[in-house]
């Protein structure tokens, strides 16, 4: 039998779900996109859970969509629109981490690139290695941040400094991304795993009306569009994906090479 791309875990209280594609640094495809759905969906009814872990199996979080399968998809009998994918995959993912009223804590080990990263966003707190990288690698396939990423990043980033990173894709190291605003603290690579476990076990200690009803009046007050802006987001990457330029970005991924944009 073959081995789940989302391995789940529980130990006191904390619920851990491990990315598993690690020879893929974990990049995200339909089996580890629906079951992460799928097992926040648990999350977020199951009692005995009071604080939910993500994570990658290897030396990186993801590297976001697996481009591969995002090429087999758009290329297949019936190609597969991208808006759709996105609402019916990386968006539920974002929306559930959301709605999920315990905190949800990405711990990010060497890379976290593209959706990856959208997704690492939307958790309540980021605990990163001192190995982590961060990159949002969009514009090097044509395409903008999505799976709302272009609504956190400027919130936790600041405008200009959002827009720089997600133009050029530049890797930053944890150490820029803690004086960035995007990880809120950052542990020696080799402790991440005990001090993420750790850290969401102090937190599932709290009590869990204050903690559930913090999230819902933080939503609320901040995050109030963002429903509504993952849908706008969906049909703005429909546009972008449109375009010659995914294409040539994903044919120089894999040829490793750098892309060449023609005049728009
Ligand atoms: O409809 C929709 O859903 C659209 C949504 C799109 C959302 C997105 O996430 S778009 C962005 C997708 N991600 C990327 O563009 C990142 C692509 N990867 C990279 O740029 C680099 O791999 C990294 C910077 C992440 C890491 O570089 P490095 O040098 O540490 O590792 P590597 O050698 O490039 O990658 C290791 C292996 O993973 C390699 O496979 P191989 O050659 O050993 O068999 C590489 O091909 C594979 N890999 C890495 N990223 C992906 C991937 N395979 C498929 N898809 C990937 N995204």
């Amino acid at each position: 039998m073959s081995e789940s791309a989302l391995i789940r875990s529980e130990r006191d209280r904390v619920l851990t779900l491990t990315f598993n594609r690690p020879g893929k640094l974990n990049a995200f495809n339909e089996a580890i996109t629906h079951e992460l759905i799928d097992a926040l969906g648990y999350a977020e009814h199951e009692k005995a859970v009071r604080a939910i872990v993500l994570r990658g199996a290897g030396r990186g979080f993801s590297a976001g969509q697996d481009l591969e399968a995002f090429m087999r998809l758009r290329n297949g009998a019936t190609p597969v629109s991208v808006a759709e994918h996105l609402r019916k995959g990386y968006n539920l993912i974002a929306l559930a981490i959301r709605r999920i009223e315990k905190p949800v804590i990405a711990s990010l080990n060497g890379i976290a690139a593209g959706v990856g990263l959208s997704v690492a966003l939307a958790c309540d707190l980021r605990i990163a290695g001192d190995d982590a990288q961060l990159t949002l690698g969009f514009s090097k396939i044509g395409l903008i941040p999505d799976g709302g990423g272009s609504f956190m990043l400027p919130l936790l980033a600041g405008f200009g400094r959002a827009l720089e990173l997600a133009w050029t894709s530049d890797k930053i190291d944890a150490n820029e991304a803690l004086r960035l605003g995007l990880v809120n603290r950052v542990v020696p690579a080799a402790a991440l795993a005990d001090e993420t476990q750790a850290y969401a076990e102090r937190l599932a200690q709290v009590s869990p009306v204050a903690v559930g009803m913090t999230k819902r009046a933080f939503n609320r007050s901040t995050l109030a569009h963002f429903a509504q802006w993952l849908d706008e987001e969906a049909e703005l990457q429909e546009e972008a994906a449109a375009g010659p330029d995914l294409m040539e970005g994903v044919q120089a991924f894999m040829e490793k090479r750098k892309p060449a944009f023609a005049a728009r």
